[in-house]
Formats: structure tokens, C-alpha cells, sequence
């Protein structure tokens, strides 16, 4: 009744930014993200007939009472699906810096359904467990796999069509994705806030949803040709408008800070001087920056002259969910 499952983060290019249930963690429109190798969580999940609740360590520290209710909602979804009613031990190492703007919660989610999965005796499939690490928290399902990830929304209304695919291999086409790590004053909103202020509120939200599966549909062609510059451009464009919905929301609220502007404007005076980058930005101040590995070193140290910018970590395409047996 013990398994061990590791799970890497990712960040997504065209954003899952809103729901249509929130309950099931069904998505407004469909997604596609880049699993990186550098950052993971590794889980440890014993199902145990002597404990009287579950049981969450979190790097070696017994969790807070929120954290562990969180992690016994997923928990609950897997008994179901075994048919045993027994409590469970988890223990999660963090290899994520989250000071660098990587939530854990899709590592994190992601390493939980695989782990809890295999140590309850549940032989499933890829499919079954995006579908599982969905309901911990959305971006989870993508985590299941390696490289290229695209979360199809599905149409139906128990979610059993919306989960996660591979669409290309970790190793078939690099990239380099910089993770810039700025100085962060503010404090912030939630994904998970700030996606259901923005579905409820704001007035550019029909922008968003009226062209963010155009976007997919470029960015799935640009990976599909291996063509970088068309991939950057669709990236950056989508990442900009689901920052501008924010704007539009009642109160309105933005994730940018000063810093984020400076790395921002660093990252075009670089393609004009001939070096392709392009960023991203999610639920937070910090920027990724996504180039050719030809150009990474040339990018990282125009990044580390901002004064403003902290440090750098460079990150590259990795792999899908993989169990460790000690
Ligand atoms: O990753 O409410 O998965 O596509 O990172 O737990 O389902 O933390 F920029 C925002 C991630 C959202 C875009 O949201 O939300 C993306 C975002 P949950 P998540």
C-alpha cells in the first residue's frame, strides 16, 4: 500500500485562464504547456489501516490544516475509485522554487494522483490520471506527461472528455525556457481567485475566449514545423491578453510589477537586436523567457544585468510522471 511518483512542473504558452465548473476544475478554453525538467515534487503515499485521517508532510514538515484538506479532496476521489476507505500518509519533497514564480500545485497534484493512485492498487492509464490530477488543481493534468502538453476542455459535463495529451516528446525539440526571478514587493491574487474574478467580471473576457483557441491552433502548427518564431510570437501575444482581462475585471487587479516591465522591455530590445526571445508571464510578477538554446547564455546574461531581476534559471523540455521504487 506505498508508492513513490515524481512529477515535474510546467508552464503553459497558451494559458488555462477560467472555468466552466469549478467543482471538477473544467476549463473555459482549451491549453498547451512545456513540462520542464529542472523543477519536480516527489511524493510518498502510504495507505495505512491504523490512521484515524490523513496525514500531510510537506518537505519534512507536518502541513497546515488548509494544506492537508486540499490534498484529502483528491485523496477522497481516489478511495472512491478503489473501494477502500482507508486514511493515508503523504510525504512531499519540493524540488520547486516557488520564490521563482513555479506554483508547486501542479507538480505537486500531479506526483499526488500517480502515487496515491499506485499505492491503492488502481491500475490506470495516462488519461484516468490527468483526469484525476485535474481535480487537485488544473494545471496538474499536464504534469502527467512530458514535452509538449496539450488540455483538451472537453464537452461534457462530468469532465470524462477533459484531460490531458502529449503532442510532442521532451526530447524531439528543444527549447530554452528562462525562469527570471524578480524582486516581488506586492502581495498577490490567486490563480484560482484571480481566473474566477476575471470569468465573472471582466469586460474583455469574450476577447479572451473569442481568440485563445486560434492561438492554440498556431502554437500546436509552430510546434508541429519546429518553427520558433511563430511559436513565440502566438506565446507572447496570449500571455498579454489573459494579463489584460485581469485589467478589465471588478476591482480590476494586475499581476505585473515595475520589474516585470523592465524584463518585458529587455526581451524586445533583444529580438531587435537580432535574438529571438519572447515571454510569458502567469498568476504572478515573475517572467519566463523562451528562446533557441543557441541563444540561452546571450539571454541570461542580458537578464542578469536588470537590476531589478534577482537570478536566472534555465530550464529545458522534461518528463512525464515517473515512479521511483527504493
Ligand atoms: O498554467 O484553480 O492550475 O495555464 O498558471 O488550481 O485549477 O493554479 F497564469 C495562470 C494556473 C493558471 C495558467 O491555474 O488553477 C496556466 C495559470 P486551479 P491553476
Amino acid at each position: 500500500m506505498q508508492a513513490t511518483a515524481r512529477a515535474h512542473t510546467n508552464i503553459a504558452l497558451i494559458k488555462y485562464w477560467g472555468k466552466r465548473d469549478e467543482e471538477l476544475f473544467l476549463p473555459t478554453n482549451s491549453n498547451l504547456s512545456i513540462t520542464l525538467d529542472r523543477f519536480f515534487t516527489t511524493t510518498s503515499v502510504v495507505f495505512d489501516r491504523t490512521l484515524t485521517s490523513d496525514q500531510f508532510f510537506l518537505n519534512g514538515k507536518l502541513a497546515s490544516g488548509e494544506e492537508t484538506a486540499k490534498i484529502a479532496r483528491l485523496l477522497d476521489i481516489i478511495r472512491k475509485m478503489g473501494g477502500k476507505d482507508i486514511y493515508a500518509k503523504v510525504d512531499s519533497d519540493n524540488q520547486v522554487p516557488t520564490a521563482a514564480g513555479f506554483a508547486s500545485s501542479a507538480s505537486g497534484f500531479a506526483a499526488l494522483a500517480a502515487a496515491a493512485t499506485k499505492a491503492i492498487g488502481l491500475d490506470v492509464d495516462e488519461k484516468t490520471l490527468s483526469i484525476i490530477a485535474r481535480q487537485g488543481s488544473g494545471s496538474a493534468c499536464r504534469s502527467i506527461y512530458g514535452g509538449y502538453v496539450e488540455w483538451q476542455k472537453g464537452e461534457k459535463e462530468d469532465g470524462s472528455d477533459c484531460y490531458a495529451k502529449q503532442i510532442l516528446e521532451e526530447d524531439a525539440w528543444d527549447l530554452s525556457i528562462l525562469s527570471v526571478l524578480l524582486e516581488s514587493k506586492q502581495k498577490k491574487v490567486l490563480s484560482r481567485e484571480g481566473m474566477k474574478r476575471t470569468v465573472d467580471t471582466s469586460v474583455f473576457y469574450d476577447g479572451w475566449l473569442k481568440t485563445v483557441e486560434q492561438d492554440l491552433q498556431v502554437a500546436k502548427a509552430a510546434i508541429a514545423d519546429r518553427d520558433f518564431i511563430r511559436l513565440g510570437e502566438v506565446l507572447e501575444k496570449n500571455a498579454l491578453k489573459m494579463h489584460a482581462t485581469t485589467l478589465g475585471a471588478d476591482p480590476p487587479f494586475m499581476y505585473w510589477q515595475s520589474a516585470t516591465f523592465d524584463v518585458m522591455y529587455e526581451v524586445q530590445a533583444l529580438r531587435e537586436a537580432g535574438i529571438h526571445a519572447y515571454f510569458t508571464i502567469d498568476a504572478g510578477p515573475n517572467v519566463k523567457v523562451i528562446c533557441r538554446p543557441e541563444d540561452e547564455q546571450a539571454v541570461k546574461e542580458a537578464m542578469l544585468k536588470i537590476p531589478t531581476v534577482q537570478d536566472v534559471f534555465i530550464c529545458h523540455p522534461g518528463p512525464g510522471i515517473t515512479y521511483i521504487t527504493e
